[in-house]
């Protein structure tokens, strides 16, 4: 039979049936021995166990469009990056890092700036930031919803899309929002360090028009080096710097301090300084280490 991964915990994994049905299965050990994880999201074939407990058992996991480690999802149509103008305070770094890992992977990634009740012209300013860098972009605060239709609008009917970001964002509040119901439970923020409280600990999937949504676990950190991404891919989640490089002078130009490049000559302009200096950042450093990745195992491009 075949089925969706609906929910994982502990080893057992809730399916979905194209009948509709939900149904607990365990997973053959070959998934473990081939170190690949069943993932929320993964469409798979199960059969009877003889287990009444876990009556199933997943015995294939059809191939994957893409699957992501933070958050743990597979088949990601639209990742929907979740930052707070304000407790937390957003990490664009780590917003930048998720735009580079959906231009390699292919997903098309839709920003919301949450919390705006908080701080109103920084996230009409992220907002623009982002909106000139040619991404799709949203506000949300506490009096205002975001319309399930404009999200639905980033990937179209049957599309499947998976929340990230910090935890404490809002994330569980906006699916909630978008689910039109109190589907996942809501956190607190805590007061001290005003950072919450990862009150999501699993990724779990529900029907959204025809397709999926899937709310998932907060995270802090991410290592582009450690997820195998080479300097030269960083430029994947800039398509401003991408733009203005077709005018540089070298075809090479790693748009430091090379001569006649467009990019250093439209920075604060057309690039936004603080992206640029990111950009520089990331792209700096993994050239650094880029002979260190001989042998190293590319997590992010082995599916
Ligand atoms: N002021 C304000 N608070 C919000 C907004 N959205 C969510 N919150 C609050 O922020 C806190 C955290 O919200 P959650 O939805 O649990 O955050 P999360 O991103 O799911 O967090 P994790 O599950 O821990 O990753 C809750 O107290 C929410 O009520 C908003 O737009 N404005
Ligand atoms: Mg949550
Ligand atoms: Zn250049």
């Amino acid at each position: 039979m075949e089925g969706k991964i609906t929910r994982g915990l502990g080893g057992i994994y809730n399916i979905r049936l194209s009948s509709g049905e939900n149904v607990s299965a365990s997973a053959r050990g070959v998934f473990r021995k081939a170190k690949i994880t069943p993932t929320v999201g993964d469409n798979v074939s199960i059969s009877s166990s003889g287990d009444p407990d876990v009556p199933y058992v997943i015995d294939r996991i059809n191939k994957r469009k893409n699957s992501l480690i933070r958050p743990p999802v597979a088949n990601v149509d639209v990742l929907i990056l979740c930052f707070a103008v304000k407790d937390p305070e957003p990490d664009l770094k780590l917003l930048d890092k998720m735009l580079i890992i959906c231009g390699i992977l292919d997903i098309k990634p839709c920003i919301i700036f949450t919390k705006c009740d908080l701080n109103d012209s920084y996230g009409q300013s992220l907002f623009e930031t982002y909106k000139n860098a040619g991404f799709d972009c949203f506000r949300s605060g506490i009096d205002e919803d975001i319309d399930p239709q404009k999200i639905l609008e980033t990937g179209g009917k049957g599309a499947t899309f998976g929340f990230a970001g910090p935890s404490g964002v809002g994330k569980s509040t906006l699916c909630n929002g978008l689910l039109e119901g109190d589907v996942m439970k809501v956190g607190d923020i805590s007061d001290r360090l005003k950072r919450g409280k990862h009150t999501t600990r699993h990724v779990e999937l529900f029907d959204f028009f025809g397709g999926f949504i899937m709310d998932t676990p907060g995270f802090t950190s991410l290592s582009l080096f450690e997820l195998g991404v080479e300097y030269k891919s960083v430029i994947l989640g800039y398509p401003e710097i991408s733009k203005e490089g077709e005018n540089c002078r070298f075809d090479d130009c790693r748009h430091a301090s090379e001569r006649d490049c467009a990019v250093t000559a439209n920075v604060g302009v057309t690039i936004d300084q603080g992206r640029y200096d990111r950009y520089r950042e990331f792209e700096e450093e993994l050239y650094q280490k880029r002979n260190e990745y001989t042998g190293r195992k590319k997590i992010l491009y082995e599916q």
